[in-house]
């Protein structure tokens, strides 16, 4: 088989990068280990920034998601046993977020790629990428029993963070930046009314806890956990129960209970790699980076990425012109080392560390003190959670 971009790895990231390619009449295949259901069975990110919501429009697959997404222009802090509020929308002048789960968005992207009828192989085992250093880069992979091989211009690694293309990158070639947290995230989703009309990140004596929601019936809730824990040992109750210990009065009144759909341990890390290209191989998304989900930027990197990669691709087919393809690297990497560094402080300000004394809870309690009773606090927190504008500082 032969084509333009060999697409390794169907999430977010290789289904948006398939769809923008499509529109621009570049052929694509896409190539992944998991089946469909699989894939949407994984519950993860929950909130997206305008740029994502952009792209989506322009790769024509935004419309369930103006349908059934949720407008948000603010969040809430809860610290001290007080609740404060960042007003995003009249800090960032006008800017919001949207709660749309990444199960719904993968389903469209899934949907929209199966009406075209593009090719997608699920179960595409033993991906492997040769030849990237040359001018013909392959593809080899097994499918239903059969050796197969895909002749290709370009690889895209859109295949996470436990990949094989980035995985395949020469040692010499590639720097990695990695920060392990001690401790993760348990996650529940329910068929129940969320707690508060907005997002409410919690700092609590007992740990981090996150209220979001994917519908206006269906809430997603976090509590940080130790790196020990496990799944199987909270039940819903116990989680439900400490949930309650981390929220405030009000929220502990209003919280409706109920059975989990899913319960899952997310580990926390932040991690980069340098570069995101060799040769004829590049990296997008969580195949080259990684962040605390504190922020809410894992998603909305990945489709930054995408949107700097497909536009580098078309200019290399209609334009003959490389220039996007050699800058790709250094452009994704400034929005990336902005998202990490914002993570990473807003994962830092928010959770309890093992080793940390009570001193750093009450440097905690006075860093929200003062940003939340700031102008310029509040609006730092306001302009990188909806999102820095692309190509910020450039
Ligand atoms: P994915 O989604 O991991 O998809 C990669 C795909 O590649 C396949 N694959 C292979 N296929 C073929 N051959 C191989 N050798 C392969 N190896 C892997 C995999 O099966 C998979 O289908 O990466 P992608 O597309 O880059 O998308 C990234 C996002 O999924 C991720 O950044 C977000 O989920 C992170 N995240 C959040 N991001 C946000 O922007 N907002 C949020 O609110 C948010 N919340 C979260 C999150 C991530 C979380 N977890 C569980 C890590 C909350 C959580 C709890
Ligand atoms: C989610 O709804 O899954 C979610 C929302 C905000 C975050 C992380 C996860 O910061």
């Amino acid at each position: 088989m032969r084509t333009q971009v060999a697409i390794i790895g169907a999430g977010p990231a290789g289904l948006l990068l398939g769809q923008l390619l499509h529109k621009a009449g570049i052929d694509a295949v896409i190539l992944e280990r998991h089946t469909g259901e699989y894939v949407l069975g994984r519950i993860r990110a929950g909130i997206l920034e305008q740029v994502t919501m952009d792209l989506l429009d322009e790769a024509g697959v935004g419309e369930r998601m103006h349908a059934h997404g949720l407008v948000h222009g603010g969040i809430e802090m809860l610290f001290g046993g007080q609740r404060h509020r960042v007003d995003m929308n009249r800090l960032t002048g006008g800017k919001n977020v949207m709660v749309y789960g990444q199960t719904e968005l993968t389903h469209d992207l899934m949907n929209a790629r199966q009406m075209e009828g593009l090719a997608t192989v699920y179960e595409a085992l033993d991906v492997q990428v040769h030849d990237f250093d040359s001018a013909r880069p392959r593809v080899t992979y097994r499918h239903g029993g059969k050796q197969e091989q895909i002749e290709c211009d370009f690889i895209a690694g859109c295949d996470g963070f436990h990949g094989v293309c980035r995985a395949s990158a020469p040692r010499a070639a590639i720097a990695e930046y990695e920060k392990v947290y001690p401790f993760g995230w348990l996650g529940l989703l329910s068929d129940t009314p969320p707690v508060n009309d907005e997002l409410i990140y919690v700092n609590s004596p007992r740990g981090f806890a996150l209220c979001s929601m994917r519908s206006r019936t269906r809430s997603r809730y976090y509590l940080q956990v130790p790196l020990t824990a496990h799944v199987e040992d909270w039940s819903d109750e116990a989680f439900w129960q400490e949930l309650k210990l981390r929220l405030d009065d009000e929220a502990r009144e209003r919280l409706v209970t109920g059975p989990s759909l899913e319960k899952s341990i997310a580990p926390l890390r932040s991690f980069v790699t340098e570069p995101l290209r060799f040769g004829r191989m590049f990296l997008a998304g969580d195949a080259g980076h990684i962040v605390p989900p504190t922020g809410a930027k894992g998603l909305n990197l990945a489709a930054s990425d995408v949107k700097y990669l497909s536009a580098a691709f078309i200019e290399h087919y209609r334009e003959h012109s490389d220039a996007g393809l050699d800058d790709y690297s250094a452009r994704c990497l400034g929005r990336i080392w902005r998202a990490e560094r914002f993570s990473w402080w807003f994962t830092s300000l928010m959770h309890r560390f093992p080793d940390d004394g009570a001193i750093v809870a009450k440097f905690q309690q006075a860093e929200l003190e003062y940003l939340m009773h700031s102008e310029s606090g509040l609006r730092t927190i306001a302009e990188n959670y909806v999102g820095l504008p692309l190509d910020f500082g450039r």
